[in-house]
Formats: structure tokens, sequence, C-alpha cells
């Protein structure tokens, strides 16, 4: 059985997709041992009652949860220059027109699941894209859909690892083939681990948050002692320096027109981009935190908020 077309996986913004039954994930000794370590960091939603969840089977999301529909959407990649400071932004933040991720994709993820339905009247589904207490990197490696690079990505050899991982949880399982594990295909290749300012990579292919310039400026929403090595004011949210990188994120996978301007985008851009840091900050600094949520709803920049924004930008006083 093959459940989709190749013009409804472009249509639905996929580069890819594998299917695999439920099993407890392979990776938990690595997720252990990396919040034992404290590399989560203040991340709590990686080390509460949730660590446990992550490591069982996940048919706690879905009751009598059996099988899974992994997918990988990729996104436009070229970061955004200026010509005014070295600002840049991740391309996952601009990659679906500015929109949050997580929005475009749920909503992807439930197109897909109308398609199922049509073959499979009496299945129910759960779509996960990154909140929920699943090792989604694990899921997509049982799917077969890529390996994990020394920078933790699950890397695909077809579409790089700029892409972001959804997967639908299923209560029956399809008669869809397994693919067998992607192998190592990182070699002797070190180019994330010598790209990274911050030295945030531990040689067991996990990062060490604590020295990440993503967590720091993703997770953190108010000031807080930057990682060494991080420059403030060059990383408005998120990085890709270890993505980018990456021989086999080579080839852009995405097409640019399908994925610039969108509306969010121009918001982030005109705001951001067009000016002086300095401007940008002055103008942060008297905005109410109620009217940064307002302009920047939808955006990946909401969760963060105006401080935690600012303390990316500059050293704020408190
Ligand atoms: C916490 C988290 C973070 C943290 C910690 C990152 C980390 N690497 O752990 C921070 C905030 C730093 C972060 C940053 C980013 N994140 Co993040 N994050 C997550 C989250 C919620 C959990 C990840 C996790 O479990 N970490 C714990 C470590 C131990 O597990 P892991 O990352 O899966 O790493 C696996 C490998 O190390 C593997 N492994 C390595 N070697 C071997 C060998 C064998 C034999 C086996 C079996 C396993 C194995 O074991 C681990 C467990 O599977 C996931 C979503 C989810 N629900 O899974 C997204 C997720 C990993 N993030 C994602 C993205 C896009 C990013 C950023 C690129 C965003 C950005 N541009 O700034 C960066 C990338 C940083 C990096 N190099 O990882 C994507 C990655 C997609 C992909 N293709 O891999 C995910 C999957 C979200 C999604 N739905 O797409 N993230």
């Amino acid at each position: 059985m093959t459940p989709f077309t190749p013009q409804q996986l472009s249509s639905w913004g996929v580069a890819d997709w594998g299917y695999t039954e439920l099993l407890e994930p392979q990776s938990i000794d690595h997720l252990k041992t990396w919040v034992a370590r404290g590399d989560a960091a203040s991340i709590s939603y990686m080390q509460d009652h949730r660590l446990e969840l992550r490591t069982q089977i996940p048919d706690h999301l879905l009751a009598g949860g059996q099988s899974a529909l992994v997918f990988l959407f990729p996104y436009y990649t070229k970061l955004w220059q200026t010509s005014h400071s070295k600002l840049n932004i991740s391309a996952m933040a601009v990659g679906f027109g500015g929109e949050d991720y997580h929005f475009p994709i749920k909503q992807q993820l439930d197109q897909i699941a109308l398609q199922i339905k049509n073959t499979h009247p009496t299945i129910n589904y759960r779509a996960c894209v990154d909140t929920a207490p699943l090792m989604e990197r694990d899921l997509a490696f049982r799917a077969g859909l890529g390996f994990f690079g020394k920078n933790s990505m699950l890397i695909s050899r077809r579409a790089g690892s700029f892409t972001i991982i959804g997967s639908l949880l299923l209560d029956q399982k399809l008669d869809l083939r397994i693919r067998t594990s992607d192998r190592d295909h990182c070699g002797h290749c070190r180019r994330c681990v010598d790209a990274c300012p911050t030295n945030a990579i531990n040689s067991d292919r996990t990062i060490n948050s604590n020295r990440c310039i993503s967590y720091y400026t993703t997770h953190l929403f108010s000031e807080a002692d930057p990682p060494d090595g991080l420059v403030k004011g060059e990383f408005l949210y998120g990085c890709d320096l270890c993505q980018l990188a990456c021989p086999w994120n080579r080839t852009e996978t995405t097409d640019p027109k399908d994925k610039l301007p969108g509306p969010e985008n121009q918001t982030l851009h005109n705001f951001f981009f067009q000016r002086p840091v300095s401007e940008v900050v002055a103008e942060l600094q008297t905005m109410s935190n109620r009217r940064f949520r307002r302009i920047f709803a939808q955006t990946s920049l909401e969760r963060v908020g105006r401080l935690g924004v600012l303390k990316n930008l500059i050293q704020v006083d408190e």
C-alpha cells in the first residue's frame, strides 16, 4: 500500500516520510545521561514527569497507539542578511513564511490524517510536532528517515537536516513497509563541532544546552549570562551554525518562492532587519509586553517575549 501520491506529498510540503510501529525509544540511555549531566539546563519539560513519559512506548499519547507515520517538512534556509548589522535569525523562524512552524505543520498533519481516514475510516490519530513528550528524532530514525549527526540533528541523506519532524500516531497498524534504519554518515567530518563558537556539541552526539546559542536565544525569557563565545546582537532567535556547516545541507530542498515573504515574515523583516540594531533596541525598550505580543503574534518570537528578545540583543539591566 502506498497511501500518498508524489503530488500530495509536495502539496503538503513533505520531503520524505516513513512508517514505524510504536516501540520503546532506542535512545533512552542518551536521553537519561544527557539530563543527569545537566545538559537540559532549565528546560523543565525535559526533566519533570515528562522525562519518564518520553522513555515509554508512546501509546500514552494516544489510547491504543500502535504505529506512526513520520514526516520531514523541509524549510527555506537562506538566512536573512542585513547591511545594518550582523543580526541573523534561524531559518526555522522564517522558513514557514515567518509563522511559528508549530501552526502550519499541525495543519498539514491534519490534512494528511484526513487522507488516511479515506481508506481507514475507523482510525484515530494524534498529530505531534515538537511539544508532546515524544522522542521525535528517535521515532524518525526508527522510521528510516535519517541518522543522528554529530550535532545531534536527524540528518536525511535526501533532505539534509533543515527539516521539522511531524508525526501522526495511529491506533491501528498500516500495511506499509518499515524501512531499515540508516547508518552513520558523518565519518571523520567534524565541521559542525568546529563551527560552534560556544562549544555546545558533546562527543556523544548530544548538545549541552547551557552552551547552546539556540537554547540561550529561544528558551530564556529574561536576562541571563550568555555562553562564552556568544556575541550579543548577532542572534535574534535560534542558531543554525552547526547545520550550515554540515555537508549534507549543501542543496536547498525547498523552493524559496513557496516560503517567502508571508505576512509574518514582512513584520519580522521590517522591524528587525531594515535598520540598525540600536534603533530596534530603543523601540523594544519603550514598547509594552502586550504590544510586542500583538505585533509578533503567530511568529516564533511571541513565545520568547519582549524581554527575551531584548536580552538576545543587548545586556538588559533589570
Ligand atoms: C529540547 C530540544 C532542544 C534543546 C536541546 C537540543 C538537543 N539537541 O537536545 C535546544 C533548545 C538546544 C534545541 C535546539 C534546536 N532544536 Co530542538 N528540540 C528539542 C526537543 C523538544 C527534545 C530533544 C531531545 O530529546 N533532546 C535530548 C537528546 C538527548 O535527544 P535528541 O536531541 O533526540 O538526540 C538523540 C541523539 O543524540 C541520539 N543518538 C545519538 N547517537 C546515537 C546512537 C544510537 C545508536 C542511538 C540509538 C541514538 C543516538 O540519541 C538522542 C535521543 O534520540 C525536540 C522535539 C522532541 N519532542 O523531540 C526538538 C527538536 C530536536 N529540535 C529541533 C530543531 C529544529 C532545533 C534547532 C535547529 C532550532 C534552531 N535553529 O535554533 C536547534 C538545533 C540544536 C541542535 N544541534 O540540536 C527539531 C530537529 C529536527 C531534526 N531534523 O533533527 C526537533 C526534533 C523539533 C521538531 N519537531 O522538528 N532543541
